[in-house]
């Protein structure tokens, strides 16, 4: 693992749209976070550049769900790394073929892989919960660093904890979508992602202070 530290668990989904509170919200739990999410609504929002901006507080984890043909996935993270990031974040369901040439592009750059399983919305019980074991260990297979898996099913990161042995699991789902930062750590979640809570808080690095506590407290 090249991309995340492990020292609070606590990483943040910085899914603001703007670069003035991207940079307060990082600032102000620089001290309190492994990592920083950025995804679409930031990149759509400010541009790609925001990922380097970002890198000065923290790793990137670049969340683009990369889900294509081999090739295009090649030149997606490739993007994304060129561009600052520590690791990516990929869909499984596309086929072992397209996780190993995202796996051999993060090589390239020291980079880390995420594979998604089972989110952690209620809409993905319909097709995703049923294959999330096997994406699960696609994930192994294809030597991704990690997968990402649903806080707000504890039981369902247990089960895919099993699966993964000692890959990675990134945990979003805490707080706005009801999931517990210590359920998820003691159901074998490396990391708790973390979002609406922390940047939509008048004051973020308190927020992001309590949920480091939360989680000492389980260790
Ligand atoms: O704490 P929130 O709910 O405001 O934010 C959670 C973040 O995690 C947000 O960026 C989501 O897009 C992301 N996420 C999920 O909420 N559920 C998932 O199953 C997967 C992700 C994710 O990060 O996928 C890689």
């Amino acid at each position: 693992m090249e991309s995340l530290r492990r020292n609070t668990q606590l990483i943040l989904a910085l899914d603001v749209t703007d670069v003035k509170n991207a940079i307060r919200v990082s600032k102000d739990t620089a001290e309190y976070v492994d990592a920083v999410k950025i995804g679409y609504p930031l990149v759509l929002g400010t541009g790609l550049g925001i990922i380097n901006d970002i890198c000065k507080f923290a790793p990137v984890i670049a969340d683009f769900k990369v889900a294509d043909i081999p090739n295009t996935d090649h030149l997606i993270c490739s993007q994304a790394f060129e561009a600052g990031a520590s690791a990516v974040i990929v869909h499984g369901f596309t086929g072992r073929d397209s996780v190993l040439e995202c796996v051999r592009t993060a090589k390239k750059y020291e980079g880390d892989i995420f594979v998604v399983t089972e989110m952690s919305h209620p809409g993905a019980v319909e097709f995703m919960q049923p294959k999330a074991l096997e994406l699960a260990s696609i994930a192994v297979e294809c030597k991704a660093s990690g997968v990402v898996a649903p806080a707000t099913r504890p039981e369902r990161v247990r089960q895919i904890r099993g699966v993964v042995e000692n890959l990675t699991i990134i945990s979003p789902g805490v707080g706005a979508q009801g999931g517990s930062a210590a359920d998820a750590i003691r159901a074998g979640a490396d990391h708790v992602i973390v979002g609406r809570s922390i940047y939509g808080s008048k004051t973020p690095g308190i927020e992001a202070e309590k949920i480091v506590k939360e989680i000492e407290k389980c260790r």
